[in-house]
């Protein structure tokens, strides 16, 4: 038996369902991950990357010195070093003089448009809230996005429009007092497994019944009383036709739609025309099945909504959202305990990283920057003149890499993420990083993108640093250093900070905006100061459990569900509803819907979960297909096959799989030499900038086995 010289309380660094960890400390050496019984969100629960998926901080493959390129690059002749001798170990001083030198050297030539970063929804609060600062109050940019855009960009942006709020209503755990749900584009055993073990609960302890929209059979199909397989990108259609029948049968709430709603009127005239057999003929649903589902969900007394990626990341992922926000609206399952819109938040700190201003419309708070009295406040805050900060809306993540040419974006500053893993259409991607005149990295590892920085970053991963995260349901957190940092590695606040000096001289204006912070959580009260939902959270109060905001002042006890008496908006708004079908429908020549997602075991574009234990659990890329698919092809379970698209072409094996529907093939986003982004489509959801992940045309053929294994391909990783 172990005796640890410390155990360390903290929060998950994977997914947004924010468990509560206990890092087991010997000798500065994390051997054990456990989790109180009595942790609030997880009630002592941990999946498999909480509990084992830890040990990527000891990879030999983490980078823990500060590098730059040996061989200067040139735009539209960048290339990607994974090899560690292209790359010289310099000082932190070198590094980040020549990061400021490079930084202000465009900004002064170019002007704010053409610096642009993306922040980071791995990092803490105070990371984020400080790195939209640099740009914005340095170098007067609104260019400043992250990994969200390519995430809930469809939900944010609908709940907003209609609600006035993007945030999830209610709490995760208040699942157990629905007596019926709806779970609909989430895969939600895999990707946020203790939610969905409440959700289990709900059902077999609880009596609730479940109703899962999904064009897969997930885990989640065994716990259903109704499963709608709908084709993938169909979501209005189905959505609008229960809404439909709804009205229809006369299940609307009237009282609260009058009370509470405007624009209904219209709304009920625009989907005259989605009868469920319109819907079934779109969707290939049973319209049985939509019409039974339509009453279960109105009939019910407390019915709550939650929902994924399946909604958002389609060309129509903002009209997927508004169709779910309709229902909640039409029934009044919004407001109340167990009701309520519920988009489960993917990363451990998106909606941390979105609330502190990673966004490039808003500041901190959701203040919009192009209005005054924003900027106003902020200006004042950071101490920048008035008049300062730019009143323009900045690009998004998926707009950042496309303006990467001259006369557009010139520099771009990476905290932690991986579009070379995770944006559409990796090969136009590579081009678009090829044409950056100066690209920083500031990351735990040397990623697919970094590997075309000229500078890297060495970061601290969330064991070694202190600050907060907020998970799903809104609660802020603690995120506690259980060891000290690996080599020379920093937190990503003080990189930022000592970066953000640098850059102040070099602009003449030294400790304009105070970049002398000496904790966490100095950062946060300056946050949270002008950022009024956090008003009330301190570090203190937060010490043992989380506080969901909105926290208005110190005595206020944190606020589990939204919306009881009225929307941020005033009412609830109702569009009208038009049906458009996905960007690329499969034909003779690229006969499937190809749809991406995830796995349990893995972690995006894998730089956590494929350098830790777990790879070993889910080591290769497999196409998940239908037996009918299979029979038709010539596709035997297990053997290799080309999966090709108009944009790309990747070699995995086949699995014939029982959540597989004939038509469509599943590819998980999380293997380098099987990146499901090679074949994905770059349309965008016209008002959110979403790409369309969920759903593109490809063909399948059978390939070689050697191919399985080209070193060529395998090496680009550096990980072989
Ligand atoms: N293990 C693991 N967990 C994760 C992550 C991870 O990488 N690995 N990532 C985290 C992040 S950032 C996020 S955003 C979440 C995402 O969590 P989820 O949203 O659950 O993720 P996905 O696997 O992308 O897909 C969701 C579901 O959408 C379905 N779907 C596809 N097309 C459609 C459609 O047109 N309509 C409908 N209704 N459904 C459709 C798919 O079949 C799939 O079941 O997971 C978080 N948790
Ligand atoms: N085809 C397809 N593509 C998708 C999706 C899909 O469903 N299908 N989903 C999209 C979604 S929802 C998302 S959220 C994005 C995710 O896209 P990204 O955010 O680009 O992906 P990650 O692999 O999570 O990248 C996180 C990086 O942060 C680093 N990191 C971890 N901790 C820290 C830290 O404390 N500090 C710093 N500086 N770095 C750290 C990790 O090493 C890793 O390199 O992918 C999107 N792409
Ligand atoms: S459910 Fe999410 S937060 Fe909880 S242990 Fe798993 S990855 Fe971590
Ligand atoms: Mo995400």
């Amino acid at each position: 038996m172990i005796h640890p010289d410390r155990i360390t309380s903290t929060t998950c660094p994977y997914c947004g369902v924010g468990c509560n960890l206990e890092l087991h400390v010997k000798d500065d050496f994390i051997y054990s991950v456990t989790s109180p019984f009595d942790a609030v969100v997880n009630q002592g629960n941990l999946c498999v990357k909480g509990r084992f998926g830890y040990d990527f901080i000891y990879s030999p493959q983490r980078v823990t010195t500060p590098m730059l390129r040996k061989s200067l690059q040139k735009p539209g002749m960048r290339t990607a070093a994974f090899d560690l001798n292209e790359w010289r170990q310099v000082s932190w001083d070198v590094a980040l003089d020549y990061t400021a030198d490079r930084l202000v050297e465009i900004y002064q030539r170019d002007g704010s448009d053409a610096l642009a970063v993306y922040c980071c929804a791995k990092a803490t609060n105070e990371d984020n809230y400080l790195l939209q600062k640099m740009f914005r109050a340095l170098f007067r940019s609104n260019n400043v996005d992250h990994c969200t855009r390519l995430c809930h960009a469809g939900s944010v942006v609908a709940l907003l429009k209609s609600l006035g709020s993007s945030a999830m209503s209610n709490t995760a755990s208040e699942v157990i007092h629905s007596d019926c749900f709806i779970v609909t584009g989430s895969n939600t055993t895999e990707n946020h497994p203790i939610i969905a073990l409440q959700m289990k609960a709900a059902v077999r302890k609880h009596g609730a019944r479940l109703i899962v929209i999904d064009p897969r059979r997930i885990e989640l199909c065994d716990y259903a009383t109704l499963w709608l397989p709908l084709k993938p990108g169909t979501n209005v259609a189905v959505f609008a036709a229960m809404a439909h029948v709804i009205i229809k049968e006369g299940l609307v709430n009237r009282d609260f739609v009058a009370a509470r709603t405007f624009g209904y009127e219209e709304f009920a005239r625009s989907i005259e025309k989605f009868t469920p057999e319109y819907a079934e003929m779109v969707s290939g649903v049973d319209r049985n099945l939509i019409v039974e589902a339509a009453r279960m969900y109105a009939r019910a007394e407390r019915g709550a909504i939650y929902w994924g990626m399946g909604i958002s990341q389609l060309s129509q992922g903002t009209a997927s959202a508004l169709g779910l926000i309709h229902l909640a609206l039409l029934t009044g399952h919004i407001g109340r305990k167990g009701t309520g819109l519920n988009p489960l938040r993917g990363q451990n700190n998106v909606q941390g990283a979105s609330d502190a201003g990673a966004m490039p419309f808003h500041y901190p708070g959701y203040m919009e920057v192009d209005n005054e009295a924003n900027a106003r406040a902020w200006e004042a805050a950071w101490n920048v003149e008035p008049g300062g900060l730019s009143r323009k809306r900045g690009l998004t993540t998926t707009e950042i890499l496309s303006h990467a040419h001259p006369g557009g974006v010139r520099a771009l500053y990476i905290m932690g993420e991986n579009p070379m893993m995770t944006e559409p259409n990796l090969n136009l991607t590579r081009q678009h990083m090829q044409e950056l005149e100066f690209l920083v990295a500031q990351d735990i590892f040397i990623n697919e993108s970094g590997a075309f920085a000229d500078v890297f970053l060495p970061a601290t991963s969330w064991a070694e640093k202190e600050g907060t995260f907020t998970n799903t349901d809104r609660r802020v957190q603690r995120v506690r250093p259980a060891i000290a940092p690996r080599g020379e590695s920093r937190p990503d606040w003080q990189i930022i900070c000592d970066l953000a000096r640098r850059i102040e001289r070099r602009l003449g204006r030294p400790n304009s905006a105070g970049w002398d912070y000496t904790s966490p959580e100095q950062v946060f009260r300056e946050m949270a100061n002008t950022a009024t939902m956090l008003k009330g959270v301190t570090y203190a109060r937060i010490e043992k459990v989380g506080l969901q905001y909105p926290v208005p002042d110190e005595n206020h006890p944190g606020t589990p569900f939204l919306f009881s008496e009225n929307f941020p908006s005033g009412r609830g708004r109702f569009f009208t509803v038009e049906y458009i079908p996905v960007a690329e429908p499969p034909d003779d020549e690229y006969p499937l819907i190809l749809t991406t997602g995830r796995l349990l075991e893995h972690w995006h574009g894998g730089s956590m979960t494929r350098n830790s234990l777990l790879d070993e659990l889910y080591p290769e890329a497999q196409l998940e297909l239908h037996e009918v698919d299979a029979a038709h092809f010539g596709i035997q379970d297990g053997s290799p096959v080309r999966v090709y698209s108009r944009r790309g072409s990747v070699v995995v094996r086949a699995r014939i799989s029982p959540k597989a529907n004939p038509g469509v093939v599943f590819l998980p986003m999380h293997f380098a030499e099987a990146a499901a982004n090679l074949l994905t489509i770059d349309v965008l959801d016209k008002e959110a900038k979403i790409p369309e992940f969920k759903a593109c045309a490809v063909g399948v053929q059978i390939a070689q086995e050697e191919e399985l294994h080209n070193p060529a391909v395998r090496t680009e990783r550096g990980r072989y």
